[in-house]
């Protein structure tokens, strides 16, 4: 009975997207105050003269130009135009430590930052300071420090191509590599893991491809909630007859059935589509297991058919004239056993098996993968196991097949291409001496694991962030906020507050900047931007909305007037002239960049252009020329998961958030109202610890913790359809048992997906 659950707790039993979706984004218009403007802003996304949407990475379908629906864009972009202010008042009436106390979701909702403000240590106090003042401040403190690798600069990925660019442009000049990104918490195990495998670190197909796949395989993504205009390509899969084959631990309901708002049909009859022809829930940290049963299975039937005088079921001509390392593959695969792979996946050998048929049924095959993939400690094998799977049967660089990583930020791919990197390439390198007449460093900088450890030793003593919210994503905050604290500068380039800016260093700063949706006008009139999406497509946005405040400079603006405080004429670079007119920007990536030619010229043509992806073209760039079949060793992702007590806690995002930003507290697809301190368990863990369904419990993260630390306490425990062993609880919340110690030693991307955690009735 549903009273007899937790508070806030109910069975979902309706489709995802559909009326609900609706529902929902007529709530937020309403809440965040901007009902006219809204609904002129929300048709205006990701259409040829609009705005590219600030919520995921999916690509826009280049042949429609009907407003594409998506409930969690329209949030998104709401949530950024909102007619709330953070204006004086708000930072004149409470302190930081006033403010500190407020819910990550308050701090945001008070609306957009409006001026420029500046930390007074003495009134505990944010107070406005002229930008100027402001510029020439931090310009002071960066060139107090003895060396540039003092400094640390963070980009989060909703940055243009644009700003980007001047970022690393400037960050060079000034002498470091020191980029932490969001990436490094998010696909790093792609950028790094792909490259080895096939030569580039972005994936290989188009939105295109998916008309002609003959299977879909997803592999921990949650698109109903994270891409949701991604469930028009399933949806219509789906119907097409393709099978889609699902492995999360959890059901994720768009996953199952989804009824598409722009269906008529669908939505006069109340129906839906199925999307998953299988589903498989994967036990949280067993993808690995998975693949290497999958690749087992096709090993066997491959010899087998050979037995019977068939040709065999790999793609020989593929793997013989553009691969290597395939025996080395197949020795590590036929080592490990079905008990091990049952064990540590947590499906059957059936359930493998049947995959494995439905893979070699199909011709033309691809892959989606997300967080449940990357960010494990062994996320950049994970990621190419994905790559070896696809290559036993040519499944890459051909119409219909390929690897799809999803995205997270909106121009998360592109910050990378145009130079926020930790580790600059020779290309790079020679590029920005082309184009600048200096020759940047090529020692390798820090990525945002090694930033939080530098500045926690107090060897880092400056952090700039383009965006983000840096101190709550990451990590740890056991360790990582008294870290932040003791920085000597702290700039955070924003649109709204977030509990990083509290974070006080002896020097700290707000700087309001304009958002996507913002008019960007220049001294050359009205500015473009640039983005690029998981498919490696460049376009335009543009935003048109007038700005929350006069005040608000954009973000190529700030990076521009930072660089000359810091820099004087350095280099001679011009950047005045630079910001401008974007157009010079643009050339100047394009002179870095060749692959970005004719740049301004393509960029202005409708939908953009897409980016040379050398393996959709079965070139490799790799060493020898070939895509490596590669190993990873074992099964677990961590030893300590053997530890009888242990659970595995994998931290998800809810329906109404988007990161650190959370929107809202209900999870409405997973039957969660007006709430997040909840865990979701498997009936069996519940009883074995002499739990059951509502009771409060500890959790407390195993890897680098002693008795006390990584400890959260009295969070809700929900019982759950979820594998026994697994656990599940949301990010930012959970960040507190993850140790900053967890990560992928090949990529730096945190374990957030495969904690080690002990968990019991509440103590306290
Ligand atoms: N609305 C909205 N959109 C977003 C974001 C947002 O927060 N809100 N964030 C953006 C960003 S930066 C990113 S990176 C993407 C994130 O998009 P996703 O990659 O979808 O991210 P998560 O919600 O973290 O969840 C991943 C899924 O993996 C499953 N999972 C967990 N552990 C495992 C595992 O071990 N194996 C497998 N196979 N599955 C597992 C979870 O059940 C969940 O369904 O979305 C982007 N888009
Ligand atoms: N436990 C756990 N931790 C995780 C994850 C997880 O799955 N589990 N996921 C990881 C992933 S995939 C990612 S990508 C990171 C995200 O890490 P971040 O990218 O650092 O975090 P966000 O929450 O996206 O940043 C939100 C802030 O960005 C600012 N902002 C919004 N729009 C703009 C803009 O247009 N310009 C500027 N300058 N600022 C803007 C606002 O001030 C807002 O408060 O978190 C990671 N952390
Ligand atoms: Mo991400």
């Amino acid at each position: 009975m549903k009273d007899q659950r937790p508070e806030g707790i109910e069975q979902y039993d309706q489709p995802a997207g559909g009326w609900g979706a609706l529902k929902a984004v007529a709530k937020t218009l309403a809440h965040q105050q901007v009902v006219a403007q809204g609904t002129m802003t929300l048709l205006k996304a990701n259409q040829p003269e609009g705005f590219d949407c600030p919520g995921c990475a999916w690509p826009d379908p280049k042949h429609t130009s009907s407003f594409e629906f998506c409930e969690n864009g329209a949030k998104a972009i709401t949530w950024e135009s909102t007619a709330k202010r953070s204006g004086p008042d708000l930072f004149e009436n409470n302190t930081v430590s006033e403010l500190w106390t407020w819910s990550d979701h308050q701090l945001e909702d008070a609306g957009r930052l409006t001026m420029p403000l500046h930390y007074n240590t003495d009134r505990d106090r944010y107070e406005p300071i002229e930008w100027d003042a402001a510029f020439k401040l931090i310009g002071e403190e960066l060139n107090k420090l003895d060396d540039p690798n003092k400094a640390e600069f963070y980009t989060s990925g909703r940055a243009s191509n644009e700003a980007a660019f001047l970022y690393q442009l400037f960050v060079r000049a000034f002498g470091t590599n020191n980029f932490p990104d969001c990436s490094n918490m998010c696909h790093e195990a792609t950028s790094v893991g792909l490259p080895m495998s096939i030569g580039v670190g972005k994936g290989t197909v188009t939105l295109e491809d998916f008309d002609f796949a003959d299977a879909i395989f997803s592999f921990g993504h949650n698109p109903g909630t994270n891409h949701p205009r991604m469930m028009t390509t399933l949806h219509n899969a789906s119907r097409r007859g393709v099978p889609i084959v699902v492995f999360n631990p959890l059901k994720e309901r768009a996953l199952e059935r989804f009824a598409a708002p722009q269906d008529p049909i669908e939505m006069a009859t109340l129906s839906s589509t199925p999307i998953a022809s299988a589903y498989h829930q994967v036990r949280t940290g067993g993808d690995l297991a998975v693949l290497k049963g999958m690749m087992k299975v096709i090993f066997e039937r491959d010899a087998a058919d050979l037995d019977h005088g068939g040709a065999g079921l790999l793609d020989r001509a593929f793997i013989e004239e553009h691969t290597d390392g395939l025996e080395a593959v197949r020795a590590d695969v036929e080592a490990t056993s079905w008990d091990q792979i049952v064990t540590v996946g947590g499906l059957s050998r059936e359930a493998i098996e049947s995959a494995a048929s439905v893979y070699l049924t199909a011709k033309n095959v691809i892959i989606c993968y997300g967080m449940g993939i990357t960010q494990h400690a062994n996320g950049t094998g994970n990621v190419q196991q994905i790559a070896n799977l696809l290559m036993l049967r040519g499944n890459l660089g051909r119409q219909g097949a390929g690897i799809a990583p999803i995205r997270g930020h909106s121009n998360v791919q592109g910050d990378r291409t145009v130079g926020i990197t930790e580790i600059p390439n020779k290309a790079l390198l020679d590029g920005m001496e082309r184009a600048f007449g200096f020759r940047p460093s090529g020692e390798k900088g820090h990525n945002a694991v090694e930033a939080i450890e530098a500045i926690i030793a107090g060897e880092s003593k400056a952090l700039i962030c383009l965006g983000g919210n840096l101190a709550v994503a990451m990590s740890d905050p056991e360790a990582t906020f008294p870290g932040m604290r003791k920085l000597d500068l702290a700039v955070h380039i924003a649109t709204k507050l977030n509990r990083s800016h509290l974070l006080t260093a002896k020097t700290s700063l707000i700087l309001p900047c304009l958002g996507r949706t913002d008019l960007d006008t220049q001294a050359s009139g009205p500015q473009s931007v640039t983005v690029e999406d998981s498919m490696s497509m460049v376009h335009a946005s543009r935003g048109f909305l007038k700005p929350p405040s006069e005040e608000l400079k954009s973000e190529p603006a700030i990076i521009a007037n930072i660089a000359k405080a810091t820099l004087g004429d350095r280099y001679g670079i011009d950047w005045d002239g630079l910001i401008a007119n974007y157009d010079r920007v643009r050339d100047k990536i394009e002179e870095v960049f060749p692959d970005f030619h004719e740049f301004n010229k393509r960029v202005r043509i409708r939908g953009g252009f897409r980016l040379d992806v050398a393996a959709s073209f079965r070139r490799w760039n790799t060493p020898k020329g070939k895509a490596n079949f590669l190993v990873a060793p074992g099964l677990d992702e961590d030893p300590l998961i053997r530890n009888p007590e242990a659970l595995v806690l994998t931290t998800i995002r809810s329906h109404d958030q988007y990161n650190t930003t959370v929107y809202g507290l209900d999870d409405r697809y997973r039957g969660v109202f007006g709430r997040r301190d909840v865990i979701f368990m498997n009936r069996d863990d519940l009883a074995g610890r002499g739990l059951k369904d509502g009771d409060l419990i500890d959790i407390r993260g195993l890897v680098g913790s002693d008795e006390t630390s990584h400890r959260v306490s009295r969070f809700t425990a929900v019982e759950y359809n979820i594998p026994r062993g697994s656990i599940a609880g949301y990010y930012p919340e959970m960040n507190a048992v993850v140790s900053l110690r967890h990560y992928d030693r090949l990529s730096g991307t945190p374990s957030y997906k495969g904690v080690p955690v002990t968990v019991a009735a509440s103590q306290s």
